[in-house]
Parts: C-alpha cells; sequence; structure tokens
C-alpha cells in the first residue's frame, strides 16, 4: 500500500493532478489517477479545526471522493461533520432517522434502493442539487454492495475538442419520476400523496450539459442516467442517441473507482462533478448505509450566465 504524508506550506489550490502543497500531516492515499483517496487514522467525530477543514476541502476537491476507514461515528457526528461544509438537505422521499432527520435511511429491509443502481448525481432534479454527501456504512452483506463513483472532469476532459465545443452550449432536462416512478413510490396511499406532493414541488428542471465548478472552475460532464430526461433543443431521437453515448462515456472504468465497502467506512463526494452506482448484487442480505446531503447551488455552464 502506498501512502503520502503531505507536506506543508500556506493556501494554495489543489489543481488536479498536482498534491496541493500546504496539507500536512493528513496520510493520504490517492486510489486511481482520476478520482478518489483514502484518509487514513483520521477521526471524523473530533470537532476539527478552521485548518484542517480547509485542508480536508482542498482534498475533497482535488480527489472529487475521500474515504476514511475505521470510523465509530454517531449519526449526530454524521451530521456535525456534514454541517461543516455547508446547509443540509432533507430528502423529499427516502426515510430518516428519527433524532437525527438529515440522516436518510438506506437500508434493504426498509427501501427498495433499485434506483442507487444505476450513474447518478444525487437530486440533479432540484435546481439547486446538493454538494455533496457523507455515507456511513452501518451493516454490510458479507461480499457484494460495493459502490462505484466517477469523475465527471475525467469523462469531459477525455472527450475529443469537437465534442467539448458541442456541448458547451446544450442544456438537459432532469426529472425526479426518472428515478422515483409512482409505480414503486406510491403503493400505498400515504406514499402516492407524498410522491405527488414531491412531484408537484419539484419539476423538470433544466442544467448545463458541461458544468464548470463553482469553487475550482474545472469543467464536468453533468447529465446522468439516473434523472437526464433529454438534452434541450435537438430532437427526440438524438437527444436519446447523445445521452445515450455520454451516459455509457462517463461509465467507463478509466474514469471511475470501485469501493468495497468495510464496517465503520464513511464516504464522502462531491456531487457537483462526480456521480456514482450502488451495486445491487447482494440480496437477500441486508445492507444499512447513512446518508447526509449537503445543499448546494445552481449548476452553471460554460456559456451560461
Ligand atoms: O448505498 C450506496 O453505496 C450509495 C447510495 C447512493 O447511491 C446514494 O446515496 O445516492
Amino acid at each position: 500500500m502506498t501512502t503520502k504524508v503531505l507536506n506543508t506550506s500556506e493556501n494554495n489550490v489543489a489543481l488536479h493532478g498536482e498534491k496541493p502543497n500546504y496539507i500536512h500531516s493528513l496520510n493520504v492515499e490517492p486510489i486511481s489517477p482520476a478520482i478518489g483517496a483514502i484518509i487514513h487514522n483520521f477521526d471524523l467525530s473530533q470537532p476539527l479545526t478552521s485548518t484542517v477543514l480547509s485542508q480536508i476541502n482542498e482534498l475533497f476537491l482535488q480527489y472529487q471522493v475521500l474515504f476514511f476507514r475505521n470510523q465509530n461515528l454517531a449519526p449526530s457526528k454524521q451530521r456535525d461533520f456534514a454541517r461543516a461544509f455547508g446547509e443540509l438537505h432533507i430528502h423529499p422521499v427516502y426515510p430518516s432517522l428519527p433524532d437525527v432527520p438529515e440522516a436518510i435511511i438506506l437500508d434493504t429491509a426498509q427501501n427498495d434502493l433499485k434506483d442507487n443502481a444505476l450513474w447518478h448525481i444525487d437530486v440533479s432534479f432540484s435546481p439547486t442539487p446538493p454538494l455533496g454527501a457523507v455515507l456511513a456504512a452501518r451493516q454490510l452483506p458479507q461480499c457484494g454492495g460495493d459502490t462505484l463513483w466517477a469523475s465527471g472532469t475525467a469523462a469531459y476532459r477525455a472527450l475529443s475538442s469537437e465534442m467539448k465545443r458541442h456541448l458547451e452550449h446544450l442544456t438537459a432536462i432532469h426529472d425526479f419520476t426518472r428515478s422515483f416512478p409512482l409505480s414503486r413510490f406510491g403503493r400505498t396511499e400515504k406514499e402516492r400523496e407524498l410522491w405527488e406532493e414531491t412531484r408537484r414541488k419539484n419539476p423538470p428542471v433544466e442544467h448545463p450539459v458541461i458544468r464548470v465548478h463553482p469553487e475550482t472552475g474545472e469543467r464536468a460532464l453533468y447529465v446522468n442516467q439516473g434523472f437526464t430526461t433529454e438534452i434541450c433543443g435537438i430532437e427526440r431521437d438524438e437527444s436519446d442517441a447523445l445521452l445515450n453515448y455520454l451516459f455509457q462515456h462517463i461509465s467507463k472504468p478509466d474514469f471511475s473507482l470501485r469501493w468495497r465497502w468495510q464496517d465503520g467506512d464513511v464516504a464522502f463526494w462531491d456531487n457537483r462533478v462526480t456521480q456514482h452506482y450502488a451495486i445491487d448484487d447482494y440480496r437477500p442480505h441486508r445492507r444499512i448505509m447513512h446518508r447526509v446531503t449537503i445543499l448546494g447551488d445552481k449548476p452553471v455552464g460554460p456559456s451560461i450566465t
């Protein structure tokens, strides 16, 4: 295992592929060239100083998904860690912990989680999709239940200049009902009412196909199989063909990592430039995760003001 203890100096912005040179004492193990790093020997339940917080944020911007092993993180501490990065989201559909309503429960004994077994950007059907999320493993099957993350910036960089230029001017529709169909989320009268209300409050939204990261300025491919239904301003069959190509492009192993969960693992991802896929291969075993989601801002594209 190769790990790095990174060196010290003051506020540099971490650009992709460069090591931030002011990080000190954090033990960082990159996972793949495109995305992901493990931060070793770090206790997320401890109060974070502003220096450590900004170090974590720099690593978060650089690696896009951070993993922390061997955590003993109560849901309230998970919430507190996430809150250090912004206000928190309350999910319109998933159940949450009664005493920590910001923590949604992803439990195969309680929810039908098939909708996470495809590439998705969390809540991209919102006008202001989440900045990121903190996911804690609470109960794992003996094997299976891995999660994949893909980098939208790496996927964007790999496109030809012609394709980049074409996509820069496009926007696409993101729709809640694509991953939350009434047939699965409206089985009882109560569920149906909640679904109708959620749909009313979340009409389809338009986002740029290429998103500019609000902190790094990097460009990322910003369409996802979970919620993107069509590209605006072109014929439907052209839109379907282009979206299918882009969905297939971002799912290439070159831009992604596969995380094999262990007890005590916590993941923290940048939902503005990544998408993920929770593999649904472990039934009938039970898997429980808690997710706390941080509110984000309106996606901005290269040619959208
Ligand atoms: O359960 C997982 O590993 C990922 C969950 C997921 O896809 C999500 O929170 O959106």
